[in-house]
């Protein structure tokens, strides 16, 4: 069933989203990618979803790219489209008003390390490898890779990936800060839960408001960007998460926060 090429499962108030294209070792077809908007869009809309975890399954490959035999196939009209709807869905979490949070269990390379990017966070087991490696097939990053990467470690050390189509450890992707953290095969995908659960915990008006500053803020200069900064903390005190934050600081206690 299309349903199943991305497993949905509950832990708590976080959604992990499992790509689940084994003998493909999960590479982003057509199908996965419509059933990938499908659920992003149903965890978006959940309001006991406090944050989402996105992995690949099995121990070899988080997304191991884009299909390449689909893409094959592709006219210059069906590549733009093509990319369009890749770029559309990494905007999805990109916008998506909660944290998600990538578990990077094996190979990461083409669209899997552009999904990756899109995410908030990338925590990579030891045994992951990152890369863009479109450029050994003729073809450059369409999901966003030349632009995204560029920005987050500096268009030198992208074009150093990039014009290469070189794979790389996880441990270059942590030193340049594309993964924020390394953790054992065996334990990665209990610590990403974990950070989920503790961004979920806090307050989900200033997290959706803090993400989304960061993310808009990005393509502003820093004046306009301040701005938009104190309009969204401004928002925060429409919210009765705020009052119930300050007033538990106050009393001692916890906060319970409704995301109202
Ligand atoms: N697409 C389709 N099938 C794939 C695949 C992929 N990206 N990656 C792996 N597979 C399939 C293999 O064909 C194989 O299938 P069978 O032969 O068993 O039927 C199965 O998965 C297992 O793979 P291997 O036998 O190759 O496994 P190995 O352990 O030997 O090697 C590997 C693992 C990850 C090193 C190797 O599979 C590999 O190099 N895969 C391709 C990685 C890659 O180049 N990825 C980047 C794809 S390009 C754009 C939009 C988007 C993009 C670009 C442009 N526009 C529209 C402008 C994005 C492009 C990409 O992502």
């Amino acid at each position: 069933m299309d349903g199943d090429l991305v497993l949905l499962e509950r832990r708590g108030a976080v959604a992990l989203l499992t790509i689940h294209r084994p003998k493909a070792l999960n590479a982003l077809d057509r199908q996965v990618l419509t059933v990938l908007a499908q659920r992003l869009d149903e965890v978006a809309a959940d309001r006991s979803v406090r944050a989402v975890v996105l992995t690949g399954s099995g121990d070899k490959s988080f997304v191991a790219g884009a299909d390449i035999g689909e893409m094959a196939q592709l006219t210059p009209e069906q590549a733009l489209a093509f990319a369009l709807a890749g770029q559309a869905i990494l905007s999805k979490i990109e916008q998506m008003p909660k944290p998600v949070i990538a578990a990077v269990n094996g190979y990461a390379l083409g669209g899997g390390t552009e999904l990756a990017l899109a995410c908030d966070v990338i925590l990579a087991s030891t045994r992951a490898k990152f890369g863009l490696p479109e450029v050994t097939l003729g073809v450059i990053p369409g999901f966003g890779g030349t632009q995204r990467l560029a920005r987050l470690i500096g268009r030198n050390a992208a074009r150093r990936w990039v014009l290469s189509g070189d794979v790389f450890p996880a441990e270059e992707a942590l030193r340049l800060g594309v993964a924020h953290e390394l953790h054992a095969p065996e334990t990665l995908l209990d610590a990403a839960v974990a950070l989920a659960d503790r961004m979920g915990q806090r307050g989900p008006v200033a997290v959706a408001q803090a993400k989304g500053a960061i993310v808009r803020g990005e393509d502003l200069p820093l004046n306009e960007a301040l701005e938009l900064e104190a309009a969204a903390f401004a928002q925060c005190f429409r919210s009765s998460d705020q009052r119930e934050g300050m007033t538990a600081f106050l009393e001692k206690r916890p906060a319970k926060f409704t995301g109202e």
